[in-house]
């Protein structure tokens, strides 16, 4: 419940502040059309940002769907490797490592992002994946796509085939071998890494396990693995072992599809971003003011009206059932579960725009492109209203496998606060119906406890007595403080795009907090993880979101999954300074934040669709010891 503005301490916390009150304390916050003299607003911001931000950033939409499919191989499909002798002169077309000189690796042990739990490296045990490595799995499906994942991953920048192979057959050569183990120790979502001049061996309990170690196995090959194409480089993996597993189970950000919309090819884009960094939940918030996004059946003007807009004016679009499947399932063979948001009561004009029947004067609003909040609400005192309700959920429970639906909840200020407490007690009752568990933002703290609820606290201070009190009752929280991990906060005063209500975010700001330790009387038992939001209302392409993400999401995905033994800024910058010339390769738009000794520009590896961001680094400042 959003408390009195008047009680509120300094700085503002504008979680609890009414709408207008906010934008009036902090005029960059477009304003609403009913305010005089706050309307240079939606459209314009989000051009002045695009030409802002055009020369920082350009990036192509890719995502490991749009490259060119591999045929699925094994070791027999392949033609026998020639054996090259010296006078052998035949041209090749794949380098292999013996055509390079031997280069010092770059990539040690420990410069993985997160930080893994325990590091051991070896010196002189550093393995090379040559052009005759192979993959080899055990039987289990699961793990079998994982090591096909993992192959897909590799090829194109060592245009090595990497056949997947059975783990019973004899090894015909080195390689990296997945291997699902029983074990009590890595959890659900650990594993166990071990690199010796042999080979690589990832064993994990779980297929999630083995992604994530796939993940690191990436992360300790050279930046150019990240090429699309094939590269010239000797592919090397430091020797030693990691073993690593997340210290919350919830990691996730969340993308804003409803003030500007963003089509599948960009979603799947995101969540190729998020398993890098072994996020495991993408929160997609679905309905705002601005635009409705994801078609129900039941309500069909919800979409084709409610969605055909967006801030500034533009087109809008939404999801039909088999996009949403789609992004759905993408997410699930990257070990994401998709979180879908339909934010009830408040931020609901678009629904009432296009079904008049559940606004409080039954009268259906023209769309609203605007960036204000807090106006709209959908009437709670009738039963139609619940109706709507029960169909929406009832039909994204059943295109959800995931266990969680996030009912939002934030900002509803007409709403007298004992009604929006009923109305919220039978939300969650819905959401049980539908054998899901229920996420709203921490405003819902006050209503009534229902079972498994969790929380998603974006305040800015640490002191909450209401969410507090949740917790007491049996709620958890998933951490998103506004003034650390909102991705929509400009890192600097000359961020071309984004808000500062919540002050500015740079890197060590988004860094330096212990989500267990974050929030006053709430222990860390109660944590379930970390999220950081993305709203949209100034972002309108894939690369300003790119931008507004890298470097922040690898900081909070560091805080959700690394110990807080490992945590260590020094460590972090150093290592996260390795991360520049792999999102170089990969053609990710980030921002070059000055805390961080980005290597000296190398260039594109050939056929690199990457726009380098021209933005100016701080030049070869020394990298400070890695951790490990
Ligand atoms: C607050 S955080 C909102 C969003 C805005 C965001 C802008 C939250 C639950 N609500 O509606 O987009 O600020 O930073």
């Amino acid at each position: 419940m959003p408390t009195a503005p008047t009680a509120d301490p300094e700085p503002l916390d504008p979680s609890r502040a009414p709408a207008n009150e906010r934008s009036a304390r902090h005029p960059d916050l477009p304003g609403h059309p009913d305010l005089p003299g706050h309307e240079p607003a939606a459209a314009e911001l989000a051009r002045a940002a695009t030409r802002a931000a055009d020369d920082l950033l350009a990036a192509p939409a890719r995502t490991a769907e749009d490259l060119p499919a591999l045929p699925a191989r094994t070791a027999d499909d392949l033609p026998a490797l020639p054996t090259r002798t010296a006078d052998d002169q035949s041209p090749r077309l794949a380098p292999t490592a013996d055509d390079l000189p031997t280069l010092p690796a770059r990539t040690r042990l420990g410069d993985v992002v997160p930080a893994p739990e325990r590091v051991t490296p070896v010196p002189d045990a550093d393995f090379v994946l040559t052009a005759d490595a192979v993959i080899r799995v055990s039987a289990d499906a699961a793990a079998r796509t994982v090591a096909g994942q993992l192959a897909a991953l590799l090829r194109p920048a060592t245009g090595h085939p990497l056949p997947v192979t059975d783990a019973a057959r004899p090894d015909p050569a080195g390689g990296i071998t997945l291997a699902l183990v029983d074990s009590d120790d890595l959890g659900r979502e650990g594993y166990r890494l071990e690199v010796t001049s042999d080979g690589v061996r990832i064993e994990a309990a779980t297929p999630a396990g083995l992604f994530f170690g796939a993940q690191t196995v990436r992360q300790l090959l050279p930046p150019a693995i990240e090429s699309p194409t094939p590269v010239a480089e000797r592919w090397t993996l430091p020797g030693g072992s990691i073993t690593d597993r997340p210290r919350f189970p919830y990691r996730g950000a969340m993308l804003d599809v409803a003030r500007h919309f963003f089509g599948v090819p960009d979603v799947l884009r995101v969540i190729d971003h998020l398993a890098r960094y072994k996020l495991n939940h993408l929160h997609l918030h679905l309905t705002d003011d601005q635009g409705w996004r994801i078609a129900v059946d039941s309500w069909p003007r919800l979409a084709e009206v409610g969605g055909a807009n967006e801030v500034g004016g533009g087109p809008g679009g939404h999801y039909t059932r088999d996009d949403y499947r789609r992004i759905v399932a993408y997410a699930a063979e990257r070990h994401v579960t998709v979180v879908p948001e339909i934010d009830l009561p408040g931020h609901t004009h678009a629904a009432l725009s296009a079904y008049g029947e559940l606004a409080p004067d039954r009268v259906a609003p023209p769309p609203y492109t605007g960036t204000e909040v807090g106006f709209s609400y959908v009437d709670p005192t009738s039963e139609r209203t619940y109706e709507f309700v029960a169909d929406v959920l009832a039909e994204i429970a059943a295109l959800t496998p995931g266990p969680w639906l996030h009912i939002g909840g934030d900002e509803a200020f007409k709403v007298r606060p004992d009604t929006y407490a009923d109305f919220v007690e039978r939300a969650q009752r819905i959401v049980a119906d539908t054998g899901r568990t229920v996420v709203g933002w921490h405003q819902i703290a006050p209503a009534a406890h229902a079972e498994g609820r969790v929380l998603q606290w974006w305040g800015t201070t640490g002191d909450d007595p209401v969410t507090a009190d949740a917790v007491q009752r049996g709620a958890r929280v998933v951490l998103s403080p506004a003034n650390h991990a909102y991705l929509d906060m400009k890192y600097a005063p000359d961020t071309p795009i984004g808000h500062d209500w919540a002050g500015l975010i740079d890197l060590p700001r988004a860094y330096d907090w212990d989500p267990g330790a974050h929030l006053t009387d709430v222990p860390a038992d109660a944590v379930l993880g970390v999220e950081a939001p993305l709203w949209t209302e100034s972002i309108t392409s894939l690369a300003e979101v790119e931008f507004m993400i890298f470097p922040r999401l690898p900081a909070l995905a560091e805080l959700g999954w690394s110990p807080r033994a490992t945590h260590d800024w020094a460590g972090f910058r150093g290592r996260l300074a390795g991360h520049g010339p792999r999102w170089t390769a990969a053609g990710i738009a980030f921002h070059r934040s000055p805390e961080v000794p980005w290597p000296a520009g190398r260039p594109a590896p050939a056929g690199s669709p990457a726009t380098i961001p021209t933005q100016p680094g701080p030049e070869e400042v020394a990298v400070p010891t890695p951790s490990a």
